[in-house]
């Protein structure tokens, strides 16, 4: 196999394998592709083994990348334009840009620059280019942004920062038990290799799992403690679990002596506990509670991973704050196998950790700004209001709320309702189909892209990607649209570039000092990323211009983790953020960033007395509370359906081609065989599901791993494209069954997994209601 050149550049390794990464899920495996000859055709895609965390794993997902690439997805390569009549025409870049900028500056200038709404900025696999969006929203003065992290992980962070001064991770790889909280990583992964670690654990006898989850999933069937909680029931379970802790005197006293603050009013609320009632109300059996607890508090190391099933849920961050407790109190943080803070260079989660009522909040509905994101399940209504503030003109990239978000017909309508939309996306998606301006980008793997999901201990990796396949003529990559957007809007011209490309072109001790000057400049310094591009990235090898931002962000990794890049043979000082960014540059299977030790993970718990901090007033007074409330049951709604299940063959919406799945096509309704069964229904059958928000007709599946009154949806369903023979849609869109107002109260996260349902048979023999 010879190389393969790609505008000047090889792109490929010597025997045909081009190192790349899935960008399925936030695992980002390492992958190796063979491109077919026809230079398009992913013909072969293996696990790659000189990858640092996954090592060659990949799940079945990965094989089916060609699908997103080369199928049949609606793909554009052109700046779409609407016209009057709501069909699209072809426009040239330059027109394009022209106009947008024009429309994004009227809207500031008429409402202001607030009022200009930024969405997206990334999936699952592309971070890079919206890195840069920061540079446009900054040039035309807006404030208020969103992505996915806010409708599912914001109750954490917030938690995260107050209990632990930001974000934590569990390392599950070293862990004596693994615990998991509405969490199936089987299937939905989450850490590196997870299924390979899974089994690892099932099977040595040393090591145990405790999963809570109301369905026995894969990750279930290999728990040694399954608590099939009733949906919804978990903040109860996680409760009770916290106060055998303390009612067995199961804590690690010493450790939190050493490590932790507000241990006593915690304390105080779970003595009060009544557990055998709290078991009842989440339908898990005391005894196993007490054994799944005991067992936690024996383990020399506890890894816990909460996700989905809680954080969608009713108690979500009141759950986020329980199920850290139950860490805490056993001294689970700051060791192998246990809870951690990583380094990184991109840090995600950076919220400050205010009390409720004291951070940010948005223009409209006045709901917390956590991590700087607006809760997405209020988006909609800030749009839809004569309220001064709401927001007019909104830029998505990459990403697809029209799908994703709470609430698809009130998303659609304030999508609609807005002066302007912009979308950056590869497909013409369902929130693209609404847009007034859809600009084309390169796919993931026509264009260098990373991801900034690297969390991991002790040894930190980041995987810079090259591009594998030659993009086709038209699309432009995410910066360079910021780039044009941002001169478009008259803040940065040549007289702006020319001392930086000066610098330059003399070495990058000097393009440092120049850029050090230039962020004296306070309008400079807010459009960094641009700079950046249009000055350093030119310099960048094979092309790399898009990779110019890390440059700032391996200085600033090399600078907040010192020690673990020294460890991990970057030197130390300034010369240690240049030999990272060139590492990064040059590794196109991935590097290891840092090395850390324990010590590190400590240092990195900014709280204000550098103490683990047990009490929150607001959600340890919620806890208490429990006493008083019990789960809601409603005879109009006998089924608690979740919306958005991850399942062998989903993947949101980047892959919009169906003929991708090798099974669960349809993307089947779960019913237990019990409910199933009272109704004479049958795998196949079409029922018809009925939220407070909607009615879709769906074809079942039974199963004895669902509890009875518990249905189930998968993710990334519901997608349209374009087929030679008309339109084809797969499966049901599970957020036509949901409602914006169903949030979380603190943080305002939604409730996708926990929807009221009621169904009625449409085909089957006899046709009952329940
Ligand atoms: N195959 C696949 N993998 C993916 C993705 C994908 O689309 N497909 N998406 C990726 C993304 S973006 C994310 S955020 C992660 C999400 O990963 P997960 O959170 O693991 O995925 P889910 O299947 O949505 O939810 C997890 C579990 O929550 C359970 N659950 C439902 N209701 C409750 C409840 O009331 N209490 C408890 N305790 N559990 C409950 C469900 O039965 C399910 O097993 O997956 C990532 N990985
Ligand atoms: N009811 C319900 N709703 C859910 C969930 C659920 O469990 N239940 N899960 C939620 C979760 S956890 C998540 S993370 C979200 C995900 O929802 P979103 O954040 O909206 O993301 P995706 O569906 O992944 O859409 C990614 C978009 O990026 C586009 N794209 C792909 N590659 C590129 C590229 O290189 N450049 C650009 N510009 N665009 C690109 C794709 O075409 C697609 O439109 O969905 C959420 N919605
Ligand atoms: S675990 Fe599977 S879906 Fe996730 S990145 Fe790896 S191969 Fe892709
Ligand atoms: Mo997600």
């Amino acid at each position: 196999m010879t190389d393969v050149t790609i505008a000047g550049r090889r792109v490929r390794d010597t025997d045909g394998w081009a190192p790349s990464a899935c960008i399925l899920c936030e695992c980002n495996c390492g992958i190796e592709i063979k491109v077919g000859d026809d230079g398009r055709s992913f013909d072969k895609i293996r696990g790659d083994h000189q990858h640092p965390t996954s090592e060659g794993y990949t799940c079945n997902k990965a094989l089916r990348l060609d699908h997103y690439q080369n199928g049949k997805t609606d793909r554009i390569t052109q700046p779409l334009r609407r016209r009057a009549d709501g069909t699209f025409e072809e426009i040239d870049w330059d027109t394009a840009i022209r106009e947008v900028a024009a429309q994004l500056g009227l809207v500031r200038d008429t409402h202001g620059g607030k009022t200009i709404f930024y969405y997206g900025g990334g999936g699952q696999g592309n971070h890079l280019g919206g890195s840069y969006s920061t540079a446009t929203t900054r040039a035309f003065g807006s404030t208020y942004r969103s992505s996915a992290l806010a409708q599912e992980k914001t109750g954490d962070f917030w938690v995260s920062a107050r209990m632990l001064g930001g974000m934590t991770r569990a390392d599950v790889e070293h862990c004596e038990v693994a615990f998991f909280i509405g969490k199936n990583p089987y299937q939905s992964h989450g850490f590196p290799r997870a299924r390979a670690v899974l089994k690892e654990i099932a099977k040595d006898p040393s090591r145990s799992m405790v999963v809570i989850d109301p369905v026995r999933t894969e990750t279930a069937e290999l728990a040694d403690f399954h608590l099939q909680v009733r949906p919804g029931g978990d903040a109860y379970v996680l409760t009770a679990m916290a106060a055998v802790l303390v009612q067995e005197s199961l804590t690690d006293v010493a450790w939190l002596a050493d490590h932790a603050s507000g241990v006593d009013e915690v304390v105080a609320v779970l003595k009060t506990v009544d557990i055998a009632r709290y078991c009842s109300l989440a339908d898990v059996p005391e005894d196993l509670v007490r054994r799944a607890s005991r067992r936690i508090a024996s383990a020399s190391s506890v890894a816990a991973l909460e996700d989905l099933g809680v954080q969608m849920g009713r108690d979500s961050t009141l759950v986020s704050y329980v199920e850290k407790l139950i860490w805490l109190l056993t001294g689970n943080f700051g060791k192998s196998g246990a809870q951690y803070r990583s380094s990184s260079v991109v840090p995600l989660g950076r919220d400050r950790g205010h009390p409720a009522g004291e951070g940010p909040v948005s223009p409209v509905a006045k709901a917390p700004i956590i991590s700087g994101l607006v809760p997405c399940n209020v988006i909609a209504e800030e749009i839809l209001t004569d309220h001064p503030d709401r927001y007019r003109a909104m830029v998505v990239e990459s990403a697809n709320p029209a799908h994703s978000l709470a609430d698809s017909a009130k998303m659609r309508s304030a999508l609609s309702s807005l002066e302007l939309l912009v979308v950056i996306d590869v497909a013409m998606t369902e929130t693209a189909r609404l847009a007034d301006y859809v600009l084309p980008a390169p796919t993931q793997f026509e264009k260098w892209e990373a991801t900034f999901f690297n969390f991991d201990f002790p040894r930190n990796m980041f995987h810079l990607r090259r591009p594998v396949v030659a993009a086709p003529d038209g699309p432009l990559p995410e910066p360079e649209i910021h780039a044009r957007l941002v001169e478009a809007s008259g803040q940065l011209t040549d007289i702006d570039y020319a001392p930086l490309r000066a610098a330059a072109a003399q070495g990058r001790g000097e393009f440092a000092m120049a850029f050090l000057t230039a962020m004296g400049d306070a309008r400079l310094a807010k459009l960094a990323p641009v700079l950046l591009y249009r000055t350093l990235g030119p310099t960048l090898p094979d092309g790399a211009a898009a990779a110019a931002v890390l440059w700032a962000a391996a200085h600033k990794c090399a600078t907040d983790n010192a020690a673990g890049v020294k460890r991990a043979g970057y030197g130390e000082g300034p010369a240690a953020g240049e030999a990272l960014f060139d590492a990064i540059l040059a590794g196109s299977h991935g590097v290891v960033i840092t090395e850390d030790d324990e010590a590190e993970i400590w240092r990195r718990v900014k709280t204000p007395d550098g103490r683990v901090q047990l009490d929150l007033p607001e959600l340890r007074s919620e806890v208490a509370a429990l006493a008083d409330r019990s789960p809601a049951d409603d005879d109009d709604w006998p089924f608690v359906l979740a919306a958005g299940e991850r399942r062998a063959f989903t993947a949101n919406t980047i892959m919009r081609d169906p003929t991708w799945r090798r099974r669960g096509a349809d993307g089947v309704l779960r019913i237990s065989t019990t409910d199933a069964d009272g109704l004479a229904l049958t795998t196949g059958d079409r029922v018809r599901l009925t939220t407070k928000r909607g009615t879709v007709d769906v074809s079942i599946e039974t199963t004895d791993t669902m509890r009875s009154g518990h249905l189930s949806l998968p993710n990334g369903f519901g997608l349209t494209v374009q087929d030679a023979d008309g339109t084809v849609t797969t499966g049901v869109a599970p957020n036509e069954l949901t409602a914006a107002e169903d949030r979380d109260p603190w943080v305002g996260t939604p409730w996708h997994k926990y929807v009221p349902a009621r169904l009625e048979v449409l085909e089957s023999a006899t046709p009952p209601t329940l």
